[in-house]
């Protein structure tokens, strides 16, 4: 690392999504401000609070700071030699005596966005080792989107909020959960952009809202079908698009003919005439955009028929590869590090939820994370008996929380690599310290994703705290230390970067070059023209045959816990629960430590309105039972009108009140197992002291 005494770092930030430009100002080599980079087209020198907090976080009391083993209850400081010893003792002797598939990986959002080369470096691992045994978040989060709008249209695609004249927020409320995006937003609103917001939380937003629907939790896809039927009814889609780029128009209509906005309001709770008014807001301005939640459509039952119906309205509008509308920025050219030919076993789920695994001929690499627990707990398919943890907090941040946690004791080896003592890292046998985005190297690559820039940065080592590590260092070093060097041959990180960036002309010592980023490409538009839709027909799939016999064009599947599907359950539990709205302070269950974003929500609560408050006996600020029926926690009720009257939302990540202890890993989705966390059946009553 260069070490002069007082320096400017320039990085990109990781403590959301969206990836902002950040001048890292080291002192002393300590790390002492973060300022904004100006010119950074993410953020354009814009910082949120999280931010301001980075020294808090690199510098807190709370860090691990050294490897740790378990010794009974306690632990104790090691050596990384011992750790790496003790792992590669452990690894080869579950590999001896159970067979490959007895490791397990699992990896959370933080090394999900630590940029390229990461899931790699653990894929090739686990490739050389024999296992398909590798989990992360998007078994929850973002694979069922993925996988929908391939269906539909061949490709992802970003909303580009920024160009468009119409934005329909569909369960997202990005003030919260990715700034970048919200500034857009809020750009496009000045330049006189109409805005619906859909959310059953009026969030801040929606009072700049020209339609503003407040559905129950759960019923986005009878919305998307209304849309649809409005769309379609009142002649308002775009024929000329439609008749030449999709497939599928008549069957969609009958299915959207049974949702029309008076059916899908008597199950959404809203006015009929203002989906029909959304609806028309939509498809008569152009170009128009939904923004849709990240997970929110996902986390349902009908995961990937949501983000078909998303990207189908895009189509019907003819807003799909056009500015404004849906578009689908360049990837960065890179050579994979994968060898997935050296693994025998087929992963957990793999026949009954293929589509999760392979759509068209394109291959995912995780496997679906929710069927893990049970597989560790009964050894079946076979046996899993080691599991190695990156950056993820499952029991907390996983559904039901005490199968997982059931699942994680009963391993006979666990390793964390985590940069505090979560709840998942005290149940390990060894504890890796990691390093902070701010103490290691990466290539960032994915403001692609958010907020849709072909745009490419360094993130530098700007300081070094105690003996923490880089996770990719970790992955690059134990397959050396487990004898791979022969399919692992760079000397350190940076080679293999550069091996992978080869096809893009970049390199480490290039990007050096342009510590702020560069852009490698350029979104074209109407691509389709030349080549046509990557979908069986060429066409946009309105009606999917790849989904076979999962339903081929949109649906709504009520939750499986509702007051319409299951209405004994619903006397019992009245309420409807819709969890993990995003905190502005926090990424999950990160940050708690620390006390600047503590202020800005002191405590886990609940939130219901003034008339669920009644009903239920509780009022503002006093501390009340929240039940499903898997479990119960207790949590402070926060009761404003915002939210709809006889829904809950919870956000997940709190330890003290920890809501994945009500939610189940039950596949929701038939398509890709995503498990429901945005619609349950839950109870709420006030705890007498
Ligand atoms: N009920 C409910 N549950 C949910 C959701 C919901 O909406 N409702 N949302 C789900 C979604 S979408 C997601 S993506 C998941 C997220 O699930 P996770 O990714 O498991 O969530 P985090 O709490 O962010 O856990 C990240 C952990 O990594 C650590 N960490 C941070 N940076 C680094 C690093 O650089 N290296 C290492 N090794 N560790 C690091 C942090 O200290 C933290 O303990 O949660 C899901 N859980
Ligand atoms: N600060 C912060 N930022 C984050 C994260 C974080 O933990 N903290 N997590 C990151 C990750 S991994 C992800 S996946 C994204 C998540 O991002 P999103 O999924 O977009 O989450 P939110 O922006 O909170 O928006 C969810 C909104 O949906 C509403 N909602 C709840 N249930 C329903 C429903 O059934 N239908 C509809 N239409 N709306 C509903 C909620 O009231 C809430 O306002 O955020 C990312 N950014
Ligand atoms: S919006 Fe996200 S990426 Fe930008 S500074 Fe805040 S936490 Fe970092
Ligand atoms: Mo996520």
């Amino acid at each position: 690392m260069e070490e002069s005494k007082n320096r400017i770092v320039q990085t990109s930030c990781q403590l959301c999504s969206g990836g902002c430009g950040l001048n890292l100002h080291v002192e002393e080599g300590r790390l002492v401000r973060v300022t904004a980079i100006k010119e950074h087209p993410v953020n354009e020198g814009r910082l949120c609070p999280k931010a301001l907090a980075i020294p808090d976080l690199v510098y807190s009391q709370e860090r691990i700071h050294h490897p740790l083993r378990r010794d009974g209850n306690s632990w104790r400081q090691i050596s990384w030699e011992e750790a790496m010893d003790t792992i590669v003792q452990r690894l080869t002797r579950a590999r001896a005596d159970f067979g490959p598939e007895a490791l397990a990986v699992a990896f959370g959002m933080s090394f999900l966005t630590q940029g390229i080369a990461g899931i790699d470096l653990i894929r090739r691992f686990t490739d050389v080792y024999g296992t398909p045994n590798v989990f992360s978040v998007d078994s929850m989060c973002y694979r069922s989107r993925l996988i929908g709008y391939i269906l539909t249209a061949g490709k992802f695609f970003v909303a580009d909020a920024e160009n468009a004249k119409c934005i329909v927020l569909w369960g997202n409320n990005p003030d919260a959960s990715c700034p970048p995006v919200a500034w857009r937003v809020r750009k496009a609103l000045k330049q006189g952009a109409k805005l619906v917001v859909i959310d059953p939380r009026r969030i801040p937003i929606a009072e700049k809202a020209d339609v503003y629907l407040q559905p129950r939790p759960g019923t986005d896809g009878a919305l998307a079908l209304a849309f649809m039927e409005t769309l379609i009814s009142e002649g308002l889609y775009d024929r000329d698009f439609v008749s030449r780029w999709a497939v599928g128009l008549e069957d969609l209509k009958t299915a959207a003919a049974g949702y029309s906005p008076e059916v899908a309001g008597g199950l959404a709770g809203v006015p009929a005439d203002d989906i029909r008014r959304g609806a028309r807001l939509f498809a008569t301005t152009k170009p128009a955009c939904i923004v849709q939640g990240t997970n929110t459509l996902d986390q349902q039952p009908a995961g990937v028929q949501n983000s078909r119906a998303m990207a189908i309205l895009q189509a019907l509008t003819g807003n799909l590869d056009a500015p404004g509308g849906f578009i689908s920025p360049p990837r960065l050219p890179m050579r994979s590090l994968r060898l997935p030919f050296l693994v025998s076993a087929p992963p957990l789920g793999y026949d009954r939820f293929p589509l999760f695994y392979e759509v068209m001929g394109r291959t995912f690499g995780e496997c679906q994370s929710m069927l893990l627990p049970d597989a560790i707990l009964t050894g079946k398919p076979y046996p899993i008996k080691a599991m190695i943890v990156s950056a993820s907090n499952p029991l907390l941040t996983w559904p039901e929380s005490e199968k997982v946690r059931r699942a994680l004791e009963s391993l006979d080896f666990l390793v964390v690599m985590d940069m505090f003592m979560t709840e998942t890292a005290r149940l390990a046998d060894i504890v890796l310290p990691a390093a902070s985005f701010a103490e290691r190297l990466n290539v960032v690559d994915m403001y692609r994703l958010v907020p849709g820039l072909p745009y490419v940065m360094l993130r530098p080592p700007a300081v070094r705290v105690g003996e923490c590590r880089s996770d990719l260092d970790f992955w690059l070093e134990l397959a050396r230390w487990m004898g791979y060097e022969k399919q692992f041959p760079w000397r350190h990180l940076e080679e293999a970067f550069d091996y992978m960036l080869e096809p893009s002309g970049l390199s480490v010592a290039k990007l050096k070059q342009s510590p702020a980023g560069l852009y490698y490409g350029q979104t074209r538009f109407q691509g389709y023209e030349e080549k046509g839709f990557r979908t069986p027909s060429g066409k946009v799939e309105l009606s999917a045959p790849s989904l076979g016999d999962r339903g081929q064009v949109p649906v709504h599947r009520e939750p499986s816990e509702s007051p319409l599907s299951n209405p004994d359950l619903a006397a019992q539990f009245p309420l409807v629960l819709t969890t993990g709205a995003r905190q502005m302070a926090f990424l999950h269950s990160q940050f708690r430590q620390v006390a600047r974003l503590r202020k800005l929500a002191a405590v886990a609560e609940a939130e219901l309105s003034p008339e669920t408050a009644a009903q239920c006996g509780i009022a503002d600020g006093e501390i009340a039972m929240l039940e499903t029926r898997r479990g119960q926690i207790t949590v402070r009720a926060r009761v404003g009108a915002a939210i709809k009257p006889g829904v809950v939302q919870m956000s997940h990540g709190w330890p003290e009140a920890n809501v994945n202890l009500l939610t189940s890993l039950d596949p929701g989705d038939p398509v890709t197992g995503n498990p429901e966390l945005k619609a349950l059946l839950c109870r709420m009553k006030k705890v007498s002291c």
